[in-house]
């Protein structure tokens, strides 16, 4: 099967990460995530409009000075007081957007497409006659008509944007919608195509995808997937996506920082990392059951599409619980430089099963009973 060959992340934990309940970045936490997600090798780092506070403001000029090699954006409202900011920011591109399903159109602003139109052609010359890289986005787009979008998309497309964004704003969107929106709308444009997706049913991993697969050439992400509500992709998803296919395909991002990216900002937001994260998960390489243990002790790939090592992170075989097989004992005995036979594993094995039924059991108790085996 044969991939899109272009792929770019724009990293927006600064921006839609900030929007999540438990995040309230300092200015030196913005800094810090900034580097970070830099040093990680994306290309587009995403800040909160500064119209949103004083001091987001300073920490988007602040920023956009630090000589970072990621293009520095800034996401705005449709507007020109918003559009003004963004140019004395001096920020590298303004990401635009503009609510245009039913639900939103009546709720935020009232306009029609006409109107939308109209305003988002002001202030796309203003932002370009500045020099300004300009992406619009069309908010809630998996709940706007197909016609509508086709009908903004291409006057947007006309104005000579870089990029055009669609939003899953609602998380309401399915991978093979998803796939089937962005290649109509790629068939109509001939910018770029930017893909934000919310997780609010569980798809934004699979809709970001899905989107590159249908034409998308940028891709939202944050760390840990934070954002408003449950949040959106996380970056962490979008590199196993990737590597899971092919390791090739992340090869030009420091992917071993993934771990210590998701610590630092799981701290800053007073979490820790969550066990059903990929690659970072306390759990991502840990093996439990028999079946699993006996295999991937013979070959780490009959259970492990990732090669931890990849991410600097190892594989645990976990021994302390009732499900454990004979294979894990004898490996863990082997570790601890003790020689079982396949008669005496499996004797510890079945006792450590019978343990297991009764109650929690740790590690040092496993050990001391493997110990007792092989006298
Ligand atoms: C959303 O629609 O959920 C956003 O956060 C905005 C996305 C965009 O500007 O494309």
């Amino acid at each position: 099967m044969s991939f899109p060959d272009r792929f770019y992340f724009v990293e927006t934990t600064l921006r839609e990460g900030e929007q999540f309940a438990g995040a309230r970045f300092t200015s030196e936490q913005r800094v810090a995530i900034a580097d970070a997600v830099d040093a990680f090798g994306v290309e587009y780092i995403e800040l909160t409009s500064p119209a949103a506070s004083p001091q987001s403001a300073r920490d988007l000029a602040m920023i956009a000075r630090r000589g970072l090699k990621a293009r520095i954006l800034t996401h705005i409202r449709c507007h020109m007081d918003d559009a003004r900011l963004a140019v004395e920011s001096g920020v590298n591109g303004a990401n635009l957007l503009f609510a245009t399903s039913e639900q939103l159109r009546q709720v935020s602003h009232g306009r029609t497409l006409d109107e939308i139109i109209e305003r988002a052609v002001e202030v796309i010359e203003y932002l370009k006659s500045h020099g300004l890289e300009v992406r619009f986005s069309c908010e809630d787009s998996f709940r706007t008509p197909l016609p509508d979008l086709i009908r903004v998309y291409k006057a947007i497309d006309s104005l000579g944007v870089k990029r055009i964004g669609l939003a899953d704003t609602v998380g309401v969107a399915s991978p093979r919608e998803v796939y089937n929106v962005l290649a109509a709308i790629r068939a109509e444009v001939s910018c770029d195509i930017e893909f934000h997706g919310h997780n609010d049913s569980g798809c934004a991993i699979a809709n970001a995808f899905c989107a590159w697969e249908g034409g998308a050439t940028h891709i939202d992400v944050t760390v840990l997937g934070i954002g408003e509500r449950n949040g959106i992709a996380s970056l962490g998803g979008m590199i196993a996506r990737l590597a899971a296919i092919d390791p090739a395909l992340v090869s030009r991002y420091n992917v071993e920082m993934l771990n210590e990216i998701d610590q630092m900002v799981a701290e800053m937001v007073g979490m820790t990392i969550p066990f059903n994260s990929c690659i970072t998960s306390p759990t991502a390489f840990t093996h439990k059951a028999g079946m699993h243990t006996k295999a991937v002790l013979a070959d780490p790939r009959s259970y492990e599409i990732l090669d931890p090592s990849m991410f600097g992170r190892t594989r645990t075989v976990a021994v302390a619980h009732r499900l454990v097989g004979w294979h894990a004992i004898a490996e863990r005995a082997r570790e601890l430089g003790i020689y079982l036979s396949e008669t005496q594993a499996r004797a510890a094995a079945a006792r450590i099963k019978a343990l297991g039924d009764e109650h929690d059991i740790d590690g040092t108790t496993v050990d001391e009973l493997l110990y007792e085996y092989a006298e």
